[in-house]
């Protein structure tokens, strides 16, 4: 009789481990996860060091996980990029570009566009604030950078034509 009720009981934990995954994948916000969290606004996670950690994802349908991050002027960021995709770079390839204010995004997007040789980023451009490198299906890129003034600055994926879905604002505070 022991046996079985442990028996029962293990199994209906395993039903609620099972569920409870389902729902943590299922928020894809939540998938910043930076030891000694302190606060957490827009998707940015402020350390013990008060520098901002940033996890973005990507994927195969032109996709960000989230369109808005919010950080302090002169905070040190550390930015991630995710693509959980399959999709080569050269088909489905992403980046996060933070634009300088005032910058158009079309006028910039072709430049960019121009500008296969070197990934999809104009050289010399003086419009970036920070940007990753472009990465495909699997890989990730981090690129650290001190916030700018404040002000509401657009990022953009600047792989051809993505920029139309894959864009957001981000917020200095
Ligand atoms: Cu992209």
């Amino acid at each position: 009789m022991k046996h079985i009720l442990t028996t029962i009981i293990s199994l209906s934990l395993l039903v609620s481990c099972g569920k409870q995954q389902k729902n943590d994948i299922s928020k894809d916000q939540e998938v910043v996860s930076v030891p000694v969290a302190k606060t957490k606004k827009n998707n940015v996670t402020i350390d013990a060091n008060g520098t901002a950690n940033i996890l973005m994802t990507s994927n195969d349908v032109m996709k960000f996980n989230f369109k808005k991050m919010t950080v302090k002027a002169g905070q040190k960021v550390i930015l991630t990029l995710k693509h959980t995709g399959k999709l080569d770079k050269r088909i489905m390839g992403h980046n996060v570009v933070i634009l300088q204010k005032g910058v158009k995004l079309s006028a910039f997007a072709s430049l960019a566009a121009a500008a296969k040789n070197n990934d999809y980023i104009p050289e010399g451009s003086t419009d970036i604030i920070a940007h990753t490198k472009m990465i495909g299906g699997g890989e990730s890129a981090t690129v650290e950078f001190t916030a700018p003034e404040a002000g509401i600055y657009d990022f953009i994926c600047s792989f051809p034509a993505h920029f139309a879905m894959m864009k957001g604002k981000f917020i200095v505070e």
